[in-house]
């Protein structure tokens, strides 16, 4: 699998024709088909991308522009419709060479099962890894109606994988009594609030090689619509962008990161993807070390 060439046409704003100069290398993963409600994700990295052309280069927040910067752009990798076992193996052969070449992922979903194989690809990586995982649900299911690849299952599995005591997950509201205590007892877990309890375990992770997962639906429905299950009660987009913030300010040593099931077709204002691009920007200017 060729790692410097596009695979898609279509590019997050500014992003650089120089793989070997870019740390940060994008990557779409236009998966959605083991989703449990509305699909459509599997058009949200194209989408984030078009609405990029939008965003102002310079973080005021952060007082540092993406002009200062290089990052690859890859496009949407090339996965086989309907075939989620073997589409999740292209993802991680990707993944596999990005890390090989020392370079920092960062994946746009689609579905959140497009995460797992980035998960067991960085962890191989880095044994010491902490999971960041910011949602509404909980993705701690083991199966969804019979089917272990689903996209409510990730979090399970990687919690078997590297030790739930090495995942930290904010803001969740939503799963069943099963996967709550499963949480509860097994997991880093603080459901409903994402920035408060962050700042109390970012010093904790100080210095770990650090994954995040970012779920758009985390966000209350009024800031972000475009989501197959979407979930009332969630935070602003102010609050996930002091979050992002918070992590850019600590002392971890974030490996990679995705932000996941954006699905375009549910907003027709568009906020999700012009939020996304801009957590995006915000997360290339204050993670990617
Ligand atoms: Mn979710």
């Amino acid at each position: 699998m060729r790692l410097d060439q596009k695979y898609s046409g279509n590019v997050y704003i500014l992003s650089s024709d120089d793989y070997a100069a870019s740390k940060a290398v994008i990557y779409g993963m236009p998966m959605d088909y083991t989703v449990s409600f509305r699909p459509g994700s599997r058009f949200g990295p194209a989408r984030i991308r078009e609405v990029s052309i939008g965003l102002e280069e310079y973080s005021p927040y952060l007082d540092k522009s993406l002009e200062d910067i290089n990052y690859f752009d890859a496009g949407d990798l090339l996965l086989p419709f309907g075939n989620a076992g073997r589409s999740l193996e292209v993802i991680g052969e990707y993944v596999k060479g990005l890390l090989d070449d020392g370079k920092f992922p960062f994946g746009l979903g689609g579905e959140h099962l497009v995460s797992w194989p980035v998960i067991q690809q960085v962890y191989a990586k880095y044994p010491d890894l902490a999971l960041i995982h910011i949602d509404a649900h909980a993705d701690l299911r083991e199966q969804y109606e019979g089917e272990p690849l689903s996209h409510s299952t990730p979090v399970r599995k990687a919690a078997a994988l590297m030790g739930g005591k090495n995942i930290y997950q904010f803001g969740i509201r939503s799963g069943s009594r099963e996967e709550f205590q499963f949480g509860r007892e097994n997991i880093n877990f603080y459901p409903f609030e994402v920035l408060e309890p962050l700042k109390k375990v970012l010093p904790e992770l100080a210095g770990r090689p650090v994954y995040l997962t970012i779920d758009i639906d985390v966000l209350d429905p009024s800031c972000a619509p475009g989501t197959g299950t979407a979930e009332a009660g969630g935070i602003t987009s102010k609050e996930l962008l002091a979050a992002i913030h918070a992590m850019a300010q600590s002392e971890l040593n974030f490996v990679g990161a995705d932000i996941v099931e954006v699905a375009p077709a549910y907003d027709p204002t568009e906020q999700t993807q012009i939020v996304a691009s801009k957590l995006i920007r915000e997360m290339l200017l204050g993670l990617v070390k």
